[in-house]
């Protein structure tokens, strides 16, 4: 039995379509959805390898509860996991009220799991103490768009992508965090070679492949950008005075404030050439249509509301809103975070996009839901809430769909706050992650494929998600969880009472919800699942009797404010928060690599994401190296004020000197310490209340560990983790991935100060099964040295080198190649720790470059040394011929390695 089963793509914004192709039990394939408005048949490298990912052995499967901290949790059943959970809670809300308790979501739920949590807070448990990861991610866009415009609303289309003059991205590395309109924006400057491309980031990301012009500015340095921007704009008269006068408000105080911000003075704070700002300006001003595309570079700042509306200053400057090809454009981040921002789920929104502080909306909402009243005193926002949690203030948490043990700043405090938390519900898919291991509740949840809702993308689009497949063993659907909880709770809470919770489908929580929005900015009233399914994905707004959705919004001037005008907003610009200083003269940047997704836990699960990049490693800029006496792949302490990690360096001239870069991903599981928010700071935004994600201070040290480790393992790759991860704690530096594609093997590389004890080796040896059956080994324990290879049917299948491990890129070559030769044998059998021959040497090579045609970095670099170009390359070795996610990275290969090869 074949079947398909059209839905959408669990991770980014971009929300494109996905065809699920399953027998009713298991997912087979995915293609890309070519009836589908965000994608048109398209798939990034992630979305295309959807059914590789989320193996059952590291998914939630059934309810576990522990009745005591120090001990382990248990299977439960879900009667029993729910019951207790809301004797807890309803105990602790008579006893310390309604703000004792807190909820912490997720923009990766459906509409309709969020509005039945946003049920449950405000008006069952009566607390705005609500909150959700969008606080990390899109809360300053909120911010800026509100106060610019109005309302929560990006009011251009994906088409305008392709019809712009002019496209300013700032701050979003697209061709990594949102591939597929990436591609698409590479399609329509193929087609219109003039259409002008900047990108603002202080590195060069793979997304400047595309780019006429690169703006490398100084971190944080964007609010001084833009009005330095705006002060040529005004200088030039390349302004839109009819649009000013006749659709905004506040100007005059904006004309002022920008006065000072002098093309020489913004240049210099910036750090680029004042040309580059007049050729930005120049074709900012001059353009037919301008477009901004923005993304996490402006949010994740102390200031990131005044970046996004001085972005926005600039479209009402020039009246570049509400026209084809023009408008600011916010990029979403998660699949559903505009789902979140709809239903109000941030503790100061209510649904419908309406504000928890305004007596009114609450009026309307508790009226709509039948209760007396919803509750006044402010939420808390998420660091704010993870304090409160820490202080001892909230004495029962519930988290969902998120991680905050990987990816809230100041990781010492948030463990420290979730070891003291008396109850932490963990409603997850996957059982491994960080935050799992501190649940005194763990729910299994189902997850992509497995359950039904909708959810909005970043140009307003409503797709219906749907269920191809069951959910493994107990797993539930988060709405499902959610109202069946409410429902328990309810019961303690108000007894004898009519249900506020009686939904038996998502379908009943849309109906619920929609009418929310009538007469609302957002009014998706008109819509329900049967249009979806009926008409395809819709924009909103869609009131009731509409025929179509929105394509763009503000075209007649008519904004959603109380004037119905936009405002300027006049705002200097401030520095981030850590100022360099002598102890801390590095500026830690953080973001997304382009396989691999927040904190791994579905994406760690396919070898093939994984072999993009294996482990984490901390780029700088070769000047930073070399006034270190660093070399690559040395190990490095990275210190902030608030914690350290050891990794290795690698050089990279996309990063300015004064900065370094640090993938965001890795956490605990994947590497020792506390990730890479260990390092970040939890200063927020006076606003948004958005945390300073990318920009912390910190200092690298040469740090000395002789001892190494090296083992790679086939087979059974989550079980051997599990057992392997404990025992890396004894090392002082430990990395764990995955590598190879038809054979998944797990990758250990370790090292510290002196050798461990023998029984620790033998252990590791145990579950690498390297001791015992065709294992070939040499130890020279007087100089802590020892190999060992696992060989069978000729092929290699285990590897562990330990004291030194200068073999390990030749040996892991062998085992990917599945060849084995006499040099192997002779090698293994001999008291010697460097490879043979040449084979030492670290070539890069092995990485996957191309993830659909397995193409690997080495084969490109050896193409382009024969003279191949980038259409030769797809040609001869197919690469960036599928879903393209690699061209960029092909591109920036051809750029930088003729002068090699001519050398
Ligand atoms: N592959 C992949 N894709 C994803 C995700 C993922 O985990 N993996 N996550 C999704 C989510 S939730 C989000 S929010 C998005 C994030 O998408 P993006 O925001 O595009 O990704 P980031 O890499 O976090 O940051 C973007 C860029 O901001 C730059 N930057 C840092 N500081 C500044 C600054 O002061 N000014 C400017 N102008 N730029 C700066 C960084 O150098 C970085 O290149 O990606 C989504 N898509
Ligand atoms: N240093 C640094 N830190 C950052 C950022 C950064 O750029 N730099 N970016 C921030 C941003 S923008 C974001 S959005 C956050 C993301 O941070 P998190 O929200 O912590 O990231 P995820 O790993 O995506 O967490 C989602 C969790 O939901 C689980 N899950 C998947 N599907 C389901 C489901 O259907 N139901 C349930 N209940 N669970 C499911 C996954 O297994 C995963 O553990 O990170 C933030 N942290
Ligand atoms: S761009 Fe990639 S990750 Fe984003 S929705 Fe599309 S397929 Fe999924
Ligand atoms: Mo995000």
């Amino acid at each position: 039995m074949h079947l398909t089963t059209a839905t959408t793509c669990c991770y980014c914004g971009v929300g494109c379509g996905v065809l699920i192709e399953h027998d009713g039990e298991k997912v087979l394939g995915v293609k890309g959805d070519p009836a589908h408005p965000a994608n048109f048949g398209k798939l990034c490298s992630k979305g295309a390898t959807l059914h590789l990912t989320g193996d059952l052995a590291a998914r939630a499967l059934h309810p576990e509860l522990r009745l005591g901290k120090a001990l382990p949790r248990a299977r439960t059943n879900w009667d029993s996991a729910l019951d207790h959970a809301a004797s807890v809670f309803a105990e602790t809300i008579r006893e310390h009220g309604p703000d004792s308790v807190a909820f912490y979501i997720s923009g990766q739920l459906l509409t309709e799991d969020y509005y039945a949590f946003n049920k449950l807070a405000r008006a069952l448990v009566g607390t705005n103490n609500i909150d959700s990861n969008s606080r990390l991610c899109m809360s300053s866009a909120v911010v800026g768009y509100k106060r610019s415009l109005g309302a929560d609303a990006p009011p251009c289309n994906y088409e305008d992508l392709e019809h712009s003059d002019c496209v300013l991205i700032v701050g979003s590395n697209m061709a990594f965090a949102h591939p597929v309109l990436f591609r698409r924006l590479e399609e329509a400057k193929a087609k219109r070679p003039d259409m002008k491309i900047i990108v603002v980031d202080p590195r060069r990301t793979d997304t400047c492949e595309l780019a006429d012009l690169h703006l490398a500015i100084q971190p944080g340095t964007d609010v001084a950008l833009f009005h330095g921007i705006l002060h040529i704009l005004m200088w030039e008269g390349w302004l839109d005075r009819r649009f000013i006068e006749a659709h905004t408000e506040g100007f005059d105080a904006l004309k002022t404030l920008v006065r000072d911000y002098t093309p020489q003075m913004v240049a210099e704070l910036c750090g680029i050439p004042v040309e580059q700002l007049y050729s930005c300006a120049q074709w900012i001003g001059q353009a037919p249509s301008f477009l901004s595309l923005w993304c996490m570079g402006l949010n994740q700042s102390t200031a990131g509301s005044a970046k996004n509306s001085a972005l926005i200053n600039l479209h009402l400057a020039t009246g570049q809103i509400g026209r084809v090809g023009a408008g600011p454009f916010s990029l979403t981040g998660q699949p559903n975070a505009m789902g979140g921002r709809e239903t109000g789920s941030l503790c100061n929104l209510l649904p419908g996009h309406r504000e928890a502080a305004n007596a009114e909306h609450r009026a309307e909402v508790a009226h709509y839901w039948g209760v007396d009243s919803l509750p006044e005193s402010p939420g808390l926002t998420a660091i704010e809430l993870f304090d409160a949690v820490h202080a001892g203030k909230i004495k029962a948490l519930w988290i969902a769909c998120t991680n905050p043990a990987q990816s809230l700043p100041d990781q010492n405090k948030i463990h420290e706050a979730l070891s003291a938390c008396p109850f932490v519900v963990v409603q997850e898919a996957f059982f491994t992650t960080e935050t799992c291991r501190f649940a005194d509740l763990l729910l299994p949840a189902a997850s992509w494929g497995e359950k039904e809702g909708t959810v909005t993308n970043s140009e307003r689009r409503i797709s219906h998600v749907r269920r191809a497949v069951p959910a493994p063993a107990e797993a539930r659907p988060d709405w499902a969880i959610t109202v069946d909880f409410a429902r328990r709770l309810e019961q303690l809470l108000r007894p004898g009472l009519p249900s506020l919770f009686d939904f038996d489908q998502p379908q009943a929580l849309f109906d619920e919800y929609k009418q929310l929005t009538a007469q609302r900015d957002l009014d998706l009233s008109g819509l329900s699942y049967a249009i979806l399914d009926t008409q395809g994905p819709q924009q909103w707004p869609f009131p009731a009797g509409a025929r179509e959705g929105t394509a763009r919004l503000y075209g007649n001037g008519v904004f959603p404010s109380a004037s119905g005008r936009a405002s300027f907003i006049a705002e200097p610009y401030r520095a981030p928060k850590e100022k360099r200083d002598v102890r801390f003269p590095l500026t830690l940047n953080t973001g997304r690599l382009r396989d691999h997704w927040h904190g791994m836990s579905r994406t760690g699960t396919a070898a093939q994401l994984f072999g993009h990049v294996e482990e984490a490693v901390l780029s700088l800029h070769p000047e930073e190296l070399r006034r270190r006496r660093l070399q690559a792949g040395d190990l490095v302490k990275l210190k902030s004020r608030r914690g350290s990690l050891v990794l290795p360096v690698q050089s990279d001239e996309g990063v300015r000197s004064g900065q370094v870069f640090l993938p965001m991903h890795w956490g605990n599981r994947f590497l020792k310490g506390l990730g890479c928010n260990v390092l970040t700071l939890p200063a927020f935004d006076p606003l948004s209340k958005q945390p300073e994600l990318k920009h912390a201070g910190v200092e690298v040290q040469k740090v000395e560990l002789p001892w190494q480790l090296f083992a790679l393992v086939e087979g059974e790759v989550q079980t051997r983790f599990e057992a392997l991860r404990p025992l890396c704690e004894s090392f002082d530096y430990a990395s764990l991935g995955l590598v190879g594609r038809e054979r998944p093997a797990l990758l250990i590389r370790a090292a510290a100060t002196e050798a461990p004890a023998p029984e620790l080796l033998a252990q590791i040896d145990r579950l690498l099964g390297l001791h015992e059956g065709p294992v070939l080994a040499y130890d020279d324990p007087r100089r802590a040295v020892g190999k060992r290879v696992r060989i069978e049917q000729g092929r290699i299948t285990a590897i562990r080198l330990a004291g030194e491990t200068a073999a390990r890129d030749w040996l892991k070559g062998l085992w990917l190649s599945g060849e084995t030769d006499a040099d192997l044998r002779r090698w293994l059998l001999a008291p010697i720790t460097t490879p043979p021959g040449s084979a030492g040497a670290s070539t890069p090579g092995n990485k996957t470059l191309c993830n659909c045609m397995n193409v690997s970095e080495g084969a490109v670099c050896a193409g382009i040394a024969r003279g191949l170009g980038l259409q030769d390359l797809k040609q001869t070795l197919g690469c960036g011929t599928q879903c393209g996610s690699c061209v960029p990275e092909i591109k920036r290969l051809l750029a930088q390695l003729p002068a090699v090869a001519n050398a």
